[in-house]
């Protein structure tokens, strides 16, 4: 069987870090390269344990024995623990916040640097156990004040003040799509060198898809607008409907493809159910990166700054045109109220 050639010369994520430092910040400390790197580790270590999941009975959703009687942890604390050791021995970051915790951590003096990382480690979990692609996703924003200690809700700050964000797709193959601002880039993890290759550079989103995604399951639960805009994409020339329940895995198919997600308000939950910090905000500002476009419904989701670490916001997201229309018919139903 014929092997495929290496490339000697192949644009790993490791060296896309360390050209994108030298680029943009060749006096910089070599933190937030440290910090990434770190970042990497930890997805590489979560993608290696979602795909043993399965066979060394490491349940998705509930921990249990492994075939060698010995105690599992579930999926989403693993990622959360290796997301957390990962960020603190960067020795870059000082406050991090993540799905699964109540409160923020304040990583040990020694090991604090000028980073504050915002995550949910595994995205999705609950569809592990039928092997649906579930990811990561992060945020990474600046201490406020060099000078000053931490202080309480330091991590509360506007999108605008995203440094990075990206995240990871444990799907067919292991993806991180990442933006230090400058551009959206996709690395694919090659398992043979296990490195991250460069396989979508300069990743932009189409001006106009043509699919929704949004869980139909709620119509009855939208306000009129969202129910009004979701019938006129069945009319005419219809969109293609593709809701898979994990974000990192919608967004995506939407980041490539193009079109529109959405998780809007519901009456159960008036301000939708992703959250701010670590699901709404890092997509929000890989989207625009790539040239689209994310909104609560009223403002850039990038211009929201949140009260609470869990604060959640309703979505919608994507092709600038399709994000536009929606807001267009949210606009047009409040000026008939
Ligand atoms: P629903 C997964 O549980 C998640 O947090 C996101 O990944 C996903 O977009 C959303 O919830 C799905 O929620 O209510 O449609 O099942």
């Amino acid at each position: 069987m014929s092997q495929q050639p290496i490339d000697t010369n192949c644009m790993t994520l490791t060296r896309w870090i360390l050209a994108e430092q030298k680029r943009y910040a060749p006096n910089s400390s070599g933190d937030f390269t440290q910090l990434l790197s770190s970042l990497q580790t930890a997805v590489k270590a979560v993608s290696a344990a979602v795909r043993k999941a399965g066979i060394s009975n490491l349940f998705g959703i509930a921990g249990n024995t492994n075939v060698q009687g010995e105690e599992v942890k579930k999926l989403d604390v693993l990622a959360n623990e290796l997301f957390i050791n990962m960020c603190r021995s960067s020795y870059a970051t000082c406050l991090l916040v993540s799905e699964e915790n109540d409160n923020e951590i304040e990583v040990e003096t020694e090991r604090q640097g000028k980073y504050i990382v915002t995550f949910d480690p595994l995205d999705g979990s609950s569809n592990i156990d039928c092997l649906v692609s579930i990811g990561s996703i992060f945020a990474i924003f600046k201490k406020p004040s060099d000078d000053e200690p931490l202080s309480p809700g330091d991590a509360l700050q506007s999108g605008r003040q995203i440094v990075a964000a990206g995240y990871a797709l444990y799907g067919s193959a292991t993806m991180m799509v990442i933006s230090a601002g400058h551009g959206v880039n996709g690395f694919m993890l090659d398992p043979s060198i296990g490195e991250f290759v460069l396989t979508d550079p300069d990743m932009k989103v189409k001006p106009r898809g043509k699919i929704y995604s949004i869980n139909e399951g709620y119509e009855n639960k939208w306000d009129e607008a969202v129910r009004e805009y979701v019938k006129s994409k069945k009319q005419g020339k219809p969109y293609g409907s593709r809701y898979i329940g994990s974000m990192v895995a919608d967004v995506h198919r939407t980041l490539k493809y193009g079109g529109i997600f959405m998780y809007p308000a519901t009456t159960d939950a008036p301000n939708g159910k992703l959250r701010i910090l670590y699901e709404c905000m890092p997509m929000a500002f890989i989207m625009e990166q790539a040239g689209g476009m994310a909104s609560n419904g009223s403002i850039p989701v990038l211009d929201i700054v949140p009260k609470g670490l869990h604060e959640r916001s309703p979505i919608f997201l994507g092709s600038v045109e399709d994000v536009q229309d929606v807001l267009n018919m949210i606009k047009k139903h409040a000026a008939d109220k």
